[in-house]
């Protein structure tokens, strides 16, 4: 049976970084929330599952992954286990550490990320916090971001085998994550990203050797790629981006 990725159906949110991965590989799964309520689909499924009360190890938010009996959630941790079996992790136990400790950092990336819009409470709205956005992201563009996107440089130019990869010398789920992340913040802020990306080349040039693979670019130009919008994490708001250069 294919793998049942359970995911919020309208955004890209974490569950991307899983859906890249196995579109990457060409792996069958099947998007299960987004299926038709009637074929057993949809946002009931993913809640179903969710609030399962038998379940002895329950997952606390999507995304979660079922793969026959098991029931894994953590975006990190699902690529985890996923990374070995469709050819997007190394094959030495070093190699893949070193793979789930970056995508730890992605996931701590991630929070800091959403926490632009949602600085005091997920619960409430942006317009409710709209004051201690604009503090946090001023924060978070200055200090944070360039911090990470160095952090993510660095280990390009330090892999022993070039920078054409984030992980030895094979492509892994680390590299589809960093394709998210620059993607990301292209949408959200474009401005800060057009001037954090000069100091940023490998991480930049990996960002398009990833898009530019085949299946990768086949599932961003189709229907199944959500376009980002204001309910992910990667959100546009014009006010707590960077003046443009023109302005
Ligand atoms: N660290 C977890 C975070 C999971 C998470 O925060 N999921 C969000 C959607 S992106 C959610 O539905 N949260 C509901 C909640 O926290 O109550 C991961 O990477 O999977």
């Amino acid at each position: 049976m294919a793998y049942e990725l359970f995911y919020w159906p309208g955004i890209q949110g974490r569950g991307e970084f899983v859906r890249l991965a196995l579109e990457d590989s060409g792996t069958a799964y099947t998007d299960v929330a987004r299926q038709p309520e009637s074929e057993g689909g949809g946002v009931p499924a993913l809640m179903k599952l969710l609030q399962n009360t038998e379940l002895e190890r329950p997952p606390f938010a999507p995304p979660f992954l079922r793969d026959g009996s098991l029931v894994i959630s953590q975006s990190a941790n699902i690529l985890q286990y996923l990374g070995p079996k469709i050819g997007l992790a190394p094959r030495d136990e070093a190699g893949r550490l070193w793979a789930h400790q970056l995508q730890m950092m992605v996931t701590d990336f991630i929070k800091e990320a959403h926490d632009t819009h949602h600085p005091v409470g997920s619960s409430l709205y942006y317009e409710e916090q709209k004051p201690e956005a604009m503090r946090y992201t001023q924060n978070f563009l200055d200090v944070r971001l360039l911090k990470y996107l160095g952090y993510f440089e660095r280990v390009l130019e330090r892999n022993s085998k070039g920078p054409q990869y984030m992980v030895g010398d094979c492509a892994s789920y680390v590299d589809t994550s960093m394709f998210q992340i620059v993607e990301g913040m292209r949408y959200a802020f474009p401005n800060a990203m057009a001037k954090a990306e000069s100091l940023v080349p490998k991480l930049v040039a990996l960002h398009r050797q990833v898009s530019s693979r085949e299946k990768l670019a086949a599932y961003l130009a189709s229907n199944r790629r959500i376009p980002f919008n204001e309910k992910g994490i990667f959100r546009r708001y014009p006010e707590l981006d960077l003046p443009s250069r023109s302005s």
